[in-house]
This record gives C-alpha cells, structure tokens and sequence, in this order.
C-alpha cells in the first residue's frame, strides 16, 4: 500500500501533493514502482494535529481518487463518514479508518473492504501519555471486538492494524510488532504501517523523515516475516524489492547457485 497525502501537514510528505495534479503524478509512480493499493489521505493524523473539516477534507480527495481509482485499487484514509462515501462514490473500494468505526459504510456498499486500526485516544492527545497494562492483549481485543461488529454487520473484507504510533510509546510499538502473531491469529488479514515512523527516529539517533528507510524496510520485512499482508509504504520501489525476496520461492536452477 502507497502513501499518498493531499494535505499540507502530513509529517513525512505534507504539502507536497496537495496540488490535484501533483497527487495524481505521485499516485500513478506508487502504481508504476509496484503498489497494489494507493491510500489517499487529507487529513493528517500525525500526533498533535487537530481535525480538519470533513468539506475541506473531502474536496482534497475527491478529485484524486476519482483520477487514480481506474489505474489501481484505491483506499480512503479518513476517521469521517462524509469522506468515505465520497470517496467511494469517486471509485475507492477499501476504508482505512483509524477510528475503527465506519464499518456501516462499507457494509452498505458492495465490494468495499474495512480496515480497522487501533488508536488510543484521539491525534490530538494520542501520544501525550499512551498507557496499557498489555498492550498486545488490549490491542488484540480491541480489534477482535470491532472485527465481530464488522463482520457480523455483513462486511465481507475486513483488515486489522494494531496502529503503529497512535497512541504508543517506543516501547509499545516494538512489542507490538513483536506480538504481530498475535494480531496475525485473528484470522483477518493484517496490515501495519511503520513507514518513517517517529519511533524510527528515535531508535536510530534521531533520523528525520526522509532519513527513515532502512528501518522502514527493516520493520516491513520483519512484519512480513510474522505474516502480515499489506505494509503502508511510502517508499514504494524500495519494499517491493524487499516484498519480493520475502516472498522467493527458490527455484530448482537457483538452489545451486551462490
Ligand atoms: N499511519 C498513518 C496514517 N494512516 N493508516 C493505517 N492503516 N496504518 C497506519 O499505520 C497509518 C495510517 C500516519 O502516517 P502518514 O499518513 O504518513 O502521516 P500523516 O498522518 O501525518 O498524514
């Protein structure tokens, strides 16, 4: 999965694509290094940051994911219910929602797959004092709860996210990805975005964003390695490359050779 922000405020690429025509370049280069799904965003969720109008945020994504939805599958990442149906309406087939509540709308609309993400409190205050007795276990049943909802609303494609960065320490995030068997055994398939995370940052002397590949990478493979299905990227190339020695089958001719 691409990361593509129509947004000014994004903490890795903001501003960058706000621009319509901007977006649909970066969107189709997603495509052409190899992304399956691209997921537009116009509202950052980065910690601190406040809502954005569901009208201002819908005429940022709008006119993008109506511009990409006939190259690629296409995701809304949005916390709004206005947005998703917009959204869906312009061709997207998939909500990412880091609330973790707008099953309905995918229920409603045939062949559109849910993506529950965890978060503890909201951006905002998220990451102001994040606190859990056990965090894969409280994680774990989060989700549980809300992918019984989803299904049992009728849903056919449910994902889950344990939400890497909202509402977690450093500490939380690795034991998260440590425990992604956990999330991986709730039998739907798992998603998890780590891409130049903060908690990168922190672990590797401070890095900013655009200095983030190589534990990008690092945590792609090792979430790939414990099963995960769908990594958010935005270096695109670069972890199809990964994905795609993860996935070698080694064949007999190449058994041989060094
Ligand atoms: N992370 C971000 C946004 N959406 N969706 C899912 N499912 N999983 C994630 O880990 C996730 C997400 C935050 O990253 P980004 O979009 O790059 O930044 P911002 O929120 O500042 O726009």
């Amino acid at each position: 999965m691409g990361v593509l922000n129509v947004t000014p405020d994004s903490f890795s690429d903001g501003g960058r694509f706000l621009d319509p025509e901007a977006a649909l370049a970066q969107g189709l280069r997603l495509v052409a290094e190899g992304a399956d799904v691209v997921d537009v965003g116009g509202e950052s969720t980065r910690p601190g940051a406040s809502e954005v109008d569901p009208a201002v945020e819908r005429a940022r994504v709008v006119p993008v994911v109506a511009a990409l939805a006939p190259h690629v599958r296409v995701s809304i990442d949005t916390r709004h219910r206005a947005v998703a149906e917009a959204a869906i309406e312009a061709g997207a087939t998939l909500i990412n929602d880091v609330s973790a509540t707008l099953w309905p709308v995918a229920a409603q609309a045939a062949g559109v797959g849910w993506i529950a993400l965890h978060m503890q409190g909201t951006p905002e205050t998220m990451q102001v004092d994040p606190r859990y007795d056990d965090v894969v276990g409280q994680v774990v049943a989060f989700l549980a709860e809300r992918t019984r909802a989803a299904t049992e609303g009728g849903v056919g494609e449910v994902w889950v996210d344990p939400g890497i960065g909202f509402g977690k320490t450093v500490a939380h995030n690795l034991a998260l990805l440590a425990g992604l068997r956990s999330i991986v055994g709730l039998g739907h398939p798992v998603l998890v975005g780590t891409s130049r995370k903060g908690f990168l940052g922190a672990l590797l002397g401070q890095a900013p964003p655009d200095d983030r590949l190589e534990g990008s990478l690092a945590t792609a493979v090792w979430a790939m390695c414990q099963g995960v299905g769908m990594v958010r990227v935005h270096d695109v190339a670069a972890t199809v490359q990964a994905a795609r020695l993860v996935g070698q089958e080694v064949e007999p001719d190449l058994q041989e050779a060094s």
